[in-house]
């Protein structure tokens, strides 16, 4: 039997351990990506491992998520990476340059490389045939340093497209479609290829919004082949040499296989609170909108927001309706100007916003009291927008642009004609927002601010942990619940001040009690430390004292997030046993020597029960009992 494409990809950059599924191994990392709110931790990180200069072929630092600058943090942080940047040889993609997943994609994903980035999103590359990989910044900083990345080997899913998309139905539907068969963990350990005759119908763009949101099914990362469609790509970016063929075997094999017909798609929304909850917009059509966002990783490209402008063109905003669009890079904005598609968006009444992440991250734009927004992007966690009764349902842009014309969640097809897109043969390349680094590198002083304050380290592991239940949660925790970004984004370069606000829209009282019984464990249900990639959802709770967090099952790049900072991660074996603790209860677990299965003492209620740490190695092991895994690197191990 033959590789598929993924395999291809990981079997060219194995560096220890077996291409077998579930089996521990370790990657070469050709690339890695590091955004503002994730980056200054991993920088601060990588200073610590004592590297003078990133060992990675590419590695580039973008500034997109916390870019309001309300006060000298946002400024003070930019200006840290900047110098960093500089000093350690990598790229650094200024504020106002764009989302980093959309200018990856433009200016330097390739097919056949691998990449690590800092950000949940990063398989966005997979749409030109990376092997893209989200993970905690301290993974990312490792990877910058030169060293493998650890991973289980992967699954691999196959879905095989067929057919084409009919009019006003596109590539948001289809990764909604995906969602709506694997649901929010159904891609745990696994990697998502596509391939089949519908692939040769999609764009790179379209593709890219496919590989983004696979992020969604848990999957480790979603890969397209790298075809002809992927050199045009390229080709318009000035990048015809970063090309390479990589089409999987005619005998690949897959572990799964799920067949998608592309013709019997239609227009389709995730809907509150979950990207898992997914309705055809024909079912939930006519609701009441007060707000419409276009942009994000997911949905920005100029294919997207072109598209948004020839639907709206001659159109006004319904009066009820509030719309905001952000482009997901610079160049995205400057086609759009040039073309006059931005005054199309702006006669129709769109409000404008930096090239940014901006509203997917709660960085303004939220929706009024119990509002409804209907947005393009990838997310639609309780709370995450800044309103924590808002309502928000994920669409493609057609659905977004009829939308804030009716004022009305509105099936696409009711604007009538789909008029036709053309996008340039060469894009309008412009790097001069990407500054190189140094070549003097001793020269380059290290801007602190007064909010970068200095990493919290954890003591290493206890033979015994024992503690009270700080917190006992239900299924389906998302790390926007452990760790609010939002408006204490600025706070993400200082651990001990934004500790205070771990688990606020959940329990507003969790960070003192953790504080004042001297920490504890954490009880959690399903698929717990699903979303993003910030490693403070681990190392706050770690500054708070929590030791263990035992659930029902993890997220991956939480769960390693949990390692890396010393947390030790358990599932039950038997999940009935979490209906037997209780917030409040004591609990007692023998951890040295690590056995495959450990019992856990309920003091409180004099019961025990099995439990499973979750480590797939003995490294795992090491770093856990050094206390983390930066610990452990600097002990020598
Ligand atoms: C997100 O979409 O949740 C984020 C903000 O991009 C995160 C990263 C972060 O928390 O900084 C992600 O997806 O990893
Ligand atoms: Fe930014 Fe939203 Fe994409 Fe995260 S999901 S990288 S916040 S645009």
């Amino acid at each position: 039997m033959g590789d598929s494409a993924a395999v291809k990809i990981l079997k060219k950059h194995l560096v220890e351990g077996e291409p077998v599924k579930g089996q521990e191994c370790a990657i070469r990392i050709d690339q890695t990506l590091t955004q503002d709110a994730t980056g200054t931790m991993a920088y601060l990180q990588f200073e610590a491992l004592g590297v003078p200069r990133v060992k990675t072929e590419l590695s580039v630092s973008y500034v997109d998520h916390n870019t309001a600058q309300e006060d000298f943090k946002n400024p003070d942080d930019h200006r840290y990476l900047q110098s960093i940047a500089a000093k350690y040889g990598i790229k650094f993609s200024r504020p106002g340059n764009g989302i980093c997943h959309q200018v990856h994609l433009e200016r330097f994903a390739r097919p056949g490389r691998t990449l690590l980035g800092s950000d949940s999103h990063t398989p966005t590359a997979g749409g030109v045939g990376s092997i893209a990989i989200g993970a905690g910044g301290l993974d990312v900083a490792f990877a910058m340093a030169g060293l493998p990345f650890h991973l289980k080997f992967p699954a691999i899913i196959n879905i095989h497209l067929t057919g084409k998309l009919s009019p006003f139905v596109s590539a948001k539907d289809v990764i909604l479609a995906v969602l709506q068969k694997l649901g929010v963990n159904g891609g745990l350990n696994k990697v998502i290829e596509y391939t089949g005759p519908g692939v040769k119908t999609l764009s790179v763009p379209d593709r890219a919004t496919i590989t983004n949101m696979g992020a969604e099914t848990g999957a480790t990362t979603s890969v397209f082949p790298s075809d002809e469609i992927t050199l045009a790509f390229l080709k318009a970016q000035d990048r015809e040499k970063d090309w390479e063929e990589i089409l999987p075997d005619a005998d690949a094999e897959y572990d799964e296989v799920v067949e998608i017909n592309l013709s019997e798609l239609e227009p389709m929304a995730a809907t509150p609170h979950s990207p898992g909850n997914i309705s055809a917009i024909k079912d939930i059509e006519g609701l009441e909108v007060q707000q419409v966002c276009i942009g994000s990783c997911t949905n920005s490209s100029l294919r997207d927001l072109r598209t948004v402008a020839a639907l709206l063109k001659g159109r006004t905003v319904h009066p009820g309706c509030s719309l905001v669009i952000s482009p997901g890079s610079r160049q995205v904005f400057r086609e759009l100007a040039d073309s006059g598609d931005l005054g199309v968006l702006i006669g129709a009444g769109a409000r404008i916003l930096e090239c940014t992440c901006g509203p997917c991250i709660g960085q303004g734009q939220a929706p009024p009291s119990a509002g409804v927004s209907v947005r393009t992007f990838n997310r639609n966690f309780e709370g995450r927008s800044g309103t924590k009764d808002g309502k928000l349902y994920l669409v493609s842009p057609e659905t977004a642009a009829a939308t804030a014309v009716f004022g009305k969640l509105t099936d696409p097809r009711k604007l009538g004609e789909m008029p036709e897109i053309k996008l340039p043969e060469s894009f309008l390349v412009d790097d001069s927002m990407i500054l190189e680094p140094s070549d003097n590198p001793d020269g380059i002083e290290i801007l602190r601010g007064p909010n970068i304050a200095p990493l919290p380290m954890k003591d290493p592991l206890e033979e015994v942990i024992t503690g009270e239940v700080l917190l006992k949660t239900g299924d389906n925790i998302t790390t926007d619940h452990i760790m609010p970004a939002g408006k204490y984004l600025p706070l993400r370069s200082n651990v001990p001040e934004y500790a205070k606000h771990v688990f606020e829209g959940v329990d507003k009282d969790f960070a003192d009690r953790a504080k004042a019984k001297g920490g504890g464990f954490i009880i959690g249900g399903n698929a717990y430390g699903q979303g993003s990639s910030r490693e403070h959802a681990a190392l706050c709770p770690m500054y708070l004292g929590v030791k263990a967090v035992i659930v029902k099952s993890f997220a991956r790049i939480h769960l390693k997030n949990l390692i890396n900072f010393g947390i030790v991660p358990f599932e039950f074996v038997n999940a009935e046993d979490y209906d037997r603790i209780e917030q409040g209860d004591k609990l007692e677990v023998r951890v040295i020597p690590f056995e495959k299965e450990m019992v856990l003492k309920n003091v409180s209620k004099n019961l025990e029960f099995t439990i499973r740490p979750m480590i797939v190695s003995q490294r795992d092991i090491e770093i856990l009992k050094a206390g983390g895994e930066l610990a452990f690197t600097k002990s020598g191990s």
